[in-house]
């Protein structure tokens, strides 16, 4: 069995006719697999089955999303498949491009990505997430589109499994809290670079804010980076049952100074900076002062100016995060 890197076409979930990079199979059809680079991308369609049935291993027999040709129709764009697949490799340009990174593994292990699952029983799964191997992506609904259609929750879902494969920042309270600023700040910051937003743009700091049908930005929103909240007034300690101690409510603590680097430094800087200190400094149990002191040990060694690195330290304090 061989396959060839081949381009083609696909509809996205606005309508919008995309060109796309997809794998010939030796009978003439096409699958949803990009060849382009070291790092292979594969995008399936749940069909709307439930998200339970993705966690883990991938169901055997499914095929990243076979046509007959290589123009994918309106229908199968709907799922928000093209979406995916485009917002992939996005993502992995941005990591490549940046940091030299070789995928989520860093190991060129394929990325991949479920589109379009609903709840278990069957109702639209208004969410994301990574399952510790791959994205899994809600289909949306009346409300919301597919969950891939934003980059910002794409790379999110992304940056969970560079986290992974990095510092891999255990998934509760303040370490978890890190690992979901982490991912804000990766997923956001790929979508103001792709967009071209200034990091200082109101709109620059929302998660999600592209996937409503009708709701304004700021409704549609899951969270603001400029939310405002600092570590010591804000922090709730929540209890472990409910979102792994906050770990959702509390990110802003940390995302939101990691956002301020990027609009005080400059987006290359802060970016460079902030991968340096998940990739060689954090590590599993790490809370937000040690997240403090992994920045500024990551800056010492790239040989920011010490005006830069008090500026950061400055920023920390500024929310709540003291060494
Ligand atoms: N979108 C959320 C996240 O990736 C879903 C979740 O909490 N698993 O953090
Ligand atoms: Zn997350």
């Amino acid at each position: 069995h061989a396959e060839t890197p081949a381009t083609g076409t696909g509809v996205d979930v606005h309508g919008k006719t995309q060109p796309i990079n997809i794998a010939r199979q030796d009978d003439g059809t096409y699958r949803l697999s990009d060849l382009t680079n070291p790092t292979r991308i594969d995008t399936y369609d749940a069909e709307g089955r439930p998200s339970g049935q993705f966690s883990g291993r991938m169901p055997a027999g499914m095929k990243p999303m076979p046509n007959p040709t290589a123009d994918y129709p309106a229908a199968a764009g709907e799922t928000g498949a093209i979406n995916a697949h485009i917002n992939s490799a996005k993502v992995y340009d941005f990591y490549k491009k940046k940091f030299g990174r070789e995928g989520i593994d860093g190991k060129g292990g394929t990325i991949l990505s479920v589109v379009n699952v609903r709840t278990s029983t069957g109702k639209p799964y208004l969410n994301a997430f990574w399952d510790g191997t791959k994205m899994v992506y809600g289909g949306g609904g009346p409300t919301y589109y597919s969950f891939a259609a934003a980059m910002d929750v794409a790379g999110h879902e992304m940056t969970h499994g560079v986290i992974t494969n990095s510092a891999n920042l255990l998934y509760i309270n303040q370490s978890g809290s890190m690992n979901e600023g982490l991912a804000d700040y990766f997923g956001n910051a790929i979508e103001a670079d792709a967009k071209g937003t200034p990091s200082t743009d109101p709109s620059a700091g929302l998660v999600g804010e592209d996937l409503c049908r009708t709701g304004t930005p700021k409704e549609c929103a899951l969270r603001d980076l400029n939310d405002g909240r600092s570590a010591v007034k804000d922090y709730i300690g929540l209890p472990v049952s409910v979102d792994n101690g906050g770990v959702h409510y509390n990110s802003t603590i940390f995302s939101g100074a990691l956002w301020d680097i990027r609009e005080q430094l400059s987006a290359l800087t802060a970016d460079k900076l902030v991968y340096k200190a998940l990739t060689e400094y954090m590590t599993p149990l790490d809370d937000f002062a040690d997240g403090r002191d992994a920045i500024l040990a990551a800056g010492k060694a790239s040989k920011l100016s010490k005006a830069d690195l008090r500026k950061i330290a400055k920023i920390f304090d500024q929310h709540g995060i003291f060494r």
